[in-house]
């Protein structure tokens, strides 16, 4: 069913064992982004907010798939000390990175756009970040946090206010999470 997905999670296991920093994790996920579809029963979308679709969750890291509406994107971000890596697998990604310091608005930094087997990169050193879909169309993208965790902060981009937003799943290996947990 998802031969090219099961052998993804192998082959990032093997990486995060070799090196925990896993320096082949991006080449890994661009090549699976370019010539693979079998990720497609796992994503749907929902007409309020962004998706998030558990592949595979263990000690070292965490695959999901995020599917992304139309106008859908997330607020402002950290990712709590850990790696995020993103690949696109359909349509096309904007990321837009902030720099951010206690008591004052974000500053908007960087604004990238990722076609299809791309891969970004971030962590709370580079930056913070918005992901969206380029305006008015649908996309979906591939992420690994190494190592996983359950929230994360969200920043209010007219005061810089940091709230806590927890992050749920909206399906767990192609199963259905009848209510969301966690607010986006
Ligand atoms: N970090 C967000 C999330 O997991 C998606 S943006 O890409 O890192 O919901
Ligand atoms: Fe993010």
């Amino acid at each position: 069913m998802s031969a090219a997905l099961d052998r993804l999670v192998d082959d990032l296991q093997r990486e995060f064992q070799r090196d925990a920093r896993a320096p082949g994790a991006s080449a890994l996920l661009s090549s699976y982004a370019r010539a693979h579809e079998d990720w497609r029963p796992f994503g749907f979308y929902d007409a309020q907010r962004y998706t998030r679709h558990q592949i595979a969750r263990n000690a070292d890291f965490e695959l999901l798939v995020l599917c992304w509406g139309i106008g859908q994107a997330s607020p402002i971000h950290n990712h709590e000390g850990q790696n995020c890596w993103m690949a696109v697998l359909d349509g096309e990604i904007d990321e837009l990175q902030y720099r951010w310091t206690s008591g004052s608005a974000p500053v908007l930094t960087r604004e990238m756009r990722f076609p299809r087997g791309e891969v970004a990169f971030i962590r709370d050193e580079i930056g913070l970040h918005v992901v969206r879909s380029r305006p008015g169309t649908l996309a979906a993208s591939l992420h690994v946090y190494a190592k996983p965790y359950d929230a994360c902060n969200v920043y209010c981009e007219r005061t810089g206010d940091v709230t806590r937003k927890s992050l749920g799943y909206d399906s767990i290996r192609g199963k259905r999470v009848a209510a969301a947990a966690g607010t986006r």
